[in-house]
């Protein structure tokens, strides 16, 4: 690393990952990687622009014959190793990822490494157990279907999730023998990067996994658009979104959309009222926010919305939100200043049509804290159309409304363009499996919040995108059906009568 402003860091590899090695870009740009604690300079890494992509896809072109014919237990092997090698490095992985997005060190050591071995390690058992199928068609024919990798897939990774949601791409595609091209975020690159270094020295063939952190106008675009690439995953904004699709239509690419959420968080009146402040506090305010599938909408029921509300907001009070290396932290900033901004803004927004601030509304005023990206824990009161209970604001705030029944729950549960995350907090049985039917989403969780498991489908339906990743689905979106007949006993139709 060029630039190390913590020493416990060690160094991590700067350059582009292309054909097995990492090199400096083509025409020699950088990127600064900035602290969001103190927005001090961390590292300064390679910048892939558009030359850099195109070799990197010619990189994963030339390694696809080999990767896709190897046997599957191979590739899941390699796969298997990465995960075991990933727990050797995790408290060095947790540290890297906690320093470069501000994710608090117990959250990158309990949640976010363990969840990425366990996701390579899911799909690496996955690789060999995939099948193809026999379809019963007629008399006389033996009619099989094989699933056969894309090819060349591009992955467009955020800042919110990095090391994790590189899993989640890099998984299920190369199980699938696909090989890769993958942009993180040029905000979060560094633990991508390191992993990058783990994949060269475990043995990966050259050019399976080639990683090109850049900037979204730029490397983002010519990925999205390249003609080379068979299948482009994004996950990030829903304005971001359309563009991707736009830049894919001059090969008709494959597209999967992993985008916004505005998750919707209903408390019945019945509901285990500490359990469902705990999971609801959790839901929001977990990774300062920033997560798609984040309940950041609490739909409550009128009898209870009081007493909730006290045990709410004293706990949001209670959160102690400071420098993310420290163990006792339990939220940190925001991944980036111009995010922070972002997130202040829809303070202003939502008083400027009526918002109540309950708690928080601000950066804390801790002198240690202030050339930071905090923002405090939020609640605003809020109507169900208002922009902040409408928009994606992405940080740990969190609007709060009222309903009568259950219809209406559903009715503001249901009323925004999203369709990710969504969940309910109630005893009653049927109640919950009732809504748990009628919530539009990809996801609901019933007296829980914000579970995921590789083996689970995640995803959205309406402005959140479509495709899944994760499980069986993501094998499905990562392949072709390729549709076999075999004449074994058939007389044809003479058709021409000769
Ligand atoms: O996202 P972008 P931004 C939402 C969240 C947040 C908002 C804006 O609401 O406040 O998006 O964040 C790459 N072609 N989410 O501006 O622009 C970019 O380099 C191809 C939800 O950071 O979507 C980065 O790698 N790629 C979310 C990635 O897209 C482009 C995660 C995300 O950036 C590109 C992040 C282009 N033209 C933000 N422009 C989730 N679903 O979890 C940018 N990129």
């Amino acid at each position: 690393m060029d630039t190390i402003a913590r020493p416990p860091l060690g160094s991590v590899q700067t350059g582009l990952f292309i054909g097995g090695e990492f090199v400096a870009a083509a025409d020699g740009g950088r990127i600064d990687v900035v602290s969001p604690h103190d927005n001090t300079l961390i590292a300064r890494i390679a910048e892939a622009g558009a030359r850099d992509v195109d070799l990197a896809v010619e990189a994963a072109a030339r390694a696809f014959p080999a990767w896709s014919s190897m046997a599957a237990a191979d590739r899941g092997r390699l796969l298997l190793k990465l995960a075991d090698k990933i727990e050797e490095h995790a408290d060095e992985l947790a540290l890297l990822e906690t320093i470069d997005t501000g994710h608090p060190i117990r959250d990158t050591r309990g949640l976010d490494v363990p969840r990425t071995a366990g996701c390579f390690r899911y799909f690496g058992g996955m690789a060999d157990k995939f099948q193809g199928s026999v379809v019963p068609v007629e008399r006389g024919f033996l009619n099989y279907v094989l699933r056969q990798p894309i090819g060349v897939v591009g992955q467009i990774v955020p800042w919110n999730f990095p090391f994790m949601f590189t899993s989640w791409n890099m998984g299920p595609a190369l199980a699938a023998g696909n090989t890769v091209v993958l942009k993180p975020s040029e905000i979060t690159p560094l633990s991508t990067l390191r992993l990058g270094e783990l994949i060269a020295e475990i043995g990966f063939p050259k050019g399976v996994v080639n990683i090109v952190p850049g900037y979204g106008h730029t490397a983002g675009q010519r990925l999205a658009e390249h003609p080379a690439v068979s299948k482009i995953a994004f996950t990030g904004s829903t304005a971001t979104g359309r563009r991707v699709v736009e830049a894919s239509r001059g090969n008709l690419k494959r597209v999967q959309l992993e985008l916004g959420g505005k998750g919707a968080n209903i408390v019945f009146d019945d509901a285990d009222l500490a359990a469902a402040v705990n999971g609801s506090a959790f839901a929001i305010f977990h990774n300062q926010g920033q997560a798609c599938i984040a309940g950041s909408r609490l739909i409550l029921h009128e009898r209870i919305a009081e007493a909730f509300m006290d045990k709410f907001l004293a706990l949001a009070r209670s959160i102690r939100v400071d420098d993310p290396t420290d163990q006792g932290t339990e939220m940190g900033p925001l991944t980036s200043t111009e995010h922070r901004d972002r997130v202040l803004k829809y303070i202003d927004i939502a008083k400027s049509q009526g918002g109540e601030v309950l708690t928080g509304g601000a950066a804390p005023d801790d002198p240690r804290l202030a050339k930071g990206c905090y923002v405090l824990p939020t609640v605003v009161r809020a109507a169900p159309t208002d922009r902040v209970a409408q928009e994606e604001v992405f940080g740990p705030f969190v609007s709060v409304t009222t309903f009568k029944n259950d219809e209406e729950a559903l009715a503001i549960a249901n009323g925004t363009d999203y369709g990710l995350g969504g969940g309910l907090w109630t005893r009653d049985l049927s109640r919950a499996h009732k809504i748990a039917q009628s919530i539009r989403a990809g996801m609901v969780w019933i007296n829980s919040y914000k579970r995921v498991n590789p083996g689970s489908p995640f995803g959205g339906v309406g402005q959140s995108g479509y495709g899944r990743e994760m499980g069986f689905e993501a094998m499905h979106d990562y392949t072709e059906p390729r549709s076999v007949w075999v004449n074994v006993d058939a007389t044809l139709p003479a058709f021409y009568g000769r």
